[in-house]
């Protein structure tokens, strides 16, 4: 190896293990802001009778969820626990979990940046919230973590800023989004943005409340980090009535039989509000990174070979 070459690859060194020194810090933050907001952190699953089914979702490009038997039963691996929070919050409470989520992209997805097929979420619900205590909560928990990170030597080491989150943040439906940037607003309105931004009002999955009062309109967001690092997060309040989610999983075209056993547990949801973030795409938009499989050590992204 020539001496540049061995200079890069300790420079590249040492990038890799302060982008993974930031999760590890995301991560003790993460749990003291949960434990201090008073939620429980339950472990996640991996295998459940039902799973986020992830669509109609324009956005969505899974190829199938992985289904496997065991001992004469059916198990999906986990899109998301969000069918497993509504079951947990009504006996719990506020609760939390670093789940791990499986996702089979599409190999095109591993050149936006943004795509993995295996990472991980911050995934919390809240008995009786509303979409606006969500968003705040939020904004506590960024505004805090920017203050916490702002000393961390692995910005002067990545040559990157610190992060100034500086809420609240503006609320805007997708409709107007659509309106400005197009049906693919995403990348174009994350770009032009310079502070995160919420976008609310997507038509999507079951389990995201219809208005009762503006029916065709959904109290679910999204938030948008800026710089064209897109979505950081997704949430909703959520659709309790066990009938009127029967009604939309017919709705949807969704396999009924791979729900036959959330619906046998839902007759009595509570009202809830919820959202998931995913742990890399926060550390890849806190240090910049090109690509969010950079700040995994063992790199899970779409069409890439996997080394391990
Ligand atoms: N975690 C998301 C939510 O709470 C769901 C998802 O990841 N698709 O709404």
């Amino acid at each position: 190896m020539s001496g540049a070459d061995a200079s890069e690859t300790t420079a590249s060194g040492t990038a890799r293990r302060s982008r993974l020194e930031l999760v590890s810090d995301v991560l003790l933050e993460t749990t003291r802001f949960f434990h201090d907001e008073r939620f429980v952190q339950l472990l996640p699953v991996m295998l459940g009778r039902s799973t986020d089914p992830l669509g109609p979702d324009p956005g969505s490009s899974i190829l199938r969820t992985t289904e496997l038997d065991y001992l004469g039963q059916r198990f999906y691996l986990m899109n998301s626990m969000i069918l497993h929070k509504q079951i947990a919050v009504r006996e719990v409470g506020p609760i939390w979990i670093l789940s791990p989520n499986v996702r089979l992209e599409r190999a095109e997805r591993g050149r936006t940046g943004r795509h993995l097929f295996e990472f991980t979420q911050a995934d919390f619900e809240l008995p009786g919230a509303t979409a606006a205590d969500v968003r705040s909560l939020m904004e506590r928990y960024y505004a805090r973590l920017g203050t916490a990170l702002a000393g961390h030597p692995a910005f002067g080491r990545l040559g990157v800023e610190p992060p100034s989150f500086r809420p609240p943040w503006r609320v805007v439906t997708t409709h107007d989004l659509e309106t400005r940037f197009g049906p693919d607003w995403e990348g174009p309105a994350s770009t032009a943005a310079d502070q995160p931004f919420w976008a609310v009002c997507h038509r999507r999955e079951f389990y995201d409340r219809e208005d009762p009062a503006d029916p065709g309109h959904f109290l679910n967001y999204d938030l948008i980090y800026p710089g064209g690092y897109g979505e950081a997060l997704s949430g909703a309040e959520r659709e309790w009535d066990a009938e009127r989610i029967r009604t939309r999983i017919r709705r949807d075209g969704v396999p009924p039989q791979a729900f036959r056993a959330y619906l046998e547990l839902a007759h009595d949801l509570v009202p809830s509000a919820g959202a998931g973030f995913g742990i890399e795409r926060l550390v890849r938009f806190l240090t910049k990174s090109p690509h969010v499989g950079d700040v995994q050590f063992f790199r899970r992204v779409p069409g890439e070979t996997v080394a391990l």
